[in-house]
Parts: structure tokens; C-alpha cells; sequence
């Protein structure tokens, strides 16, 4: 159930699966704290995909730039700790991609709805390019695109669903990618929505 897309790069169909129940409940707690909210990039457009995180540092943008904070903008306070269960998902996702020994301290939470799409870019705000990061697909499926080195590099396209793992690392780790505009549906479990999770070493 390893699937090797590009050097540095495994997905791993349905790894998440038999946790759903869990997996969800941890999401729901986070959630709690730190609500999903739609950000504003540095050019002033607001983001369809609707954001939060866990974990010691968080993905942030407003007009002054994109960077990694200790504390939730909305409440000045830390982001709610990364659940053990989504942690160590994410490790054993990254063991079995061949990157043992991952210690992720940031976790991003996209939503999508129907219409939300995020275009093509490089994860590039982290501290440290030699850790991988692995990502969590939830909920409806969607269209990646997994790009090259350079932005008109043409992206081959991958249907990401329920359950589905991804980890990125090595000499893919600064690929282009995104995620096309999510398509109408209803899934069992999270309804008219997608959730995606990244685990990063931020800082
Ligand atoms: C998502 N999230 O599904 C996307 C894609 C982000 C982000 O890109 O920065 O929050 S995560 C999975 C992915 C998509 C395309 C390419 C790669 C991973 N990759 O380079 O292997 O919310
Ligand atoms: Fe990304």
C-alpha cells in the first residue's frame, strides 16, 4: 500500500483508516480552541481554505507576510498542544515513507468546501528542508497536483481520499503543488468537506 510518486515521495492509500474515529475526535478538540478561520495573504486576497493548528508553532499569514507563530492571532493564545494520536500518525506514516525519526511540532488543518482550491506553491517557511512533511487527507476526496522544481514544471495529478497519506521529503521536498477546486459531494463522516492535515518541523 506504498506508493512511490517521485524520489522522496509516498503515498500511502488508506493509512489512516482504521484510526478514523480517533483521528476525528482529536480534530474536533483542536477545532475547539482554535477555530477554523479564512486567512489574509500578504496581496490582501483572503484564502477559500479556512485554517488552524496545533502544536508549537502555527501557520500564519496576514498582510505582513506568511511565517510560523507560537500563538493563535484570533486569541493571542498557544495553539492547543498537538494530540498524541495525530502525532504519532504522523510518525508512523513517516517511518513507513523511510524518514524514521520524524518529530513534527507544527500541524496545519485545511478545510475545504465545496468551491475552496489552493493554488499551486512551495512549503518553504520552515526552518529545516531535511525533515519530510507528511500530510493527511479527510473527508471528500480532492485533485493534487504534484509539480516540479519550477512553477511551469506540468503537475501530475493525484486523487487524494479518505484516509490517505502522503509524505514528502528529500529532493521532493520543495515541489510545487496544490490542490484543484474541491468538487460537490457528501462524504459519510465530515459531510460537504475536506480536511487535510500537514505535520511539519516548522522551527
Ligand atoms: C492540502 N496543503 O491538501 C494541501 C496539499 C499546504 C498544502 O499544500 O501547504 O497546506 S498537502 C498534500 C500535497 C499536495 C501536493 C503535493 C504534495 C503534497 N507534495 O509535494 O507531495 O491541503
Ligand atoms: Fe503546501
Amino acid at each position: 500500500r506504498r506508493q512511490d510518486i517521485a524520489p522522496g515521495a509516498a503515498l500511502l492509500r488508506g493509512f489512516a483508516r482504521d484510526n478514523e474515529h480517533d483521528v476525528l475526535a482529536a480534530i474536533d478538540a483542536v477545532v475547539a480552541r482554535a477555530s477554523f478561520r479564512h486567512m489574509m495573504t500578504p496581496g490582501g486576497h483572503t484564502m477559500s481554505v479556512a485554517m488552524t493548528s496545533c502544536g508549537t508553532a502555527g501557520w500564519v499569514t496576514d498582510r505582513r507576510g506568511y511565517r510560523y507563530s507560537p500563538t493563535d492571532p484570533d486569541s493571542a493564545a498557544p495553539w492547543p498542544e498537538m494530540p498524541a494520536v495525530l502525532r504519532d500518525l504522523a510518525q508512523r506514516a513517516a517511518t513507513e515513507a523511510g524518514f524514521a525519526g520524524f518529530d513534527p511540532d507544527a500541524c496545519l488543518i485545511n478545510r475545504y468546501v465545496p468551491g475552496a482550491r489552493m493554488a499551486l506553491h512551495q512549503d518553504k517557511d520552515e526552518a529545516d528542508f531535511s525533515a519530510p512533511i507528511v500530510s493527511l487527507s479527510l473527508g471528500l476526496p480532492a485533485t493534487f497536483q504534484f509539480g516540479g522544481m519550477n512553477r511551469s514544471d506540468k503537475p501530475i495529478n493525484y486523487q487524494l481520499r479518505h484516509g490517505d497519506v502522503l509524505v514528502w521529503g528529500g529532493p521532493s521536498r520543495l515541489v510545487y503543488h496544490g490542490v484543484l477546486t474541491l468538487k460537490d459531494g457528501e462524504h459519510p463522516l465530515l459531510g460537504r468537506q475536506r480536511i487535510n492535515l500537514t505535520f511539519r518541523k516548522a522551527l
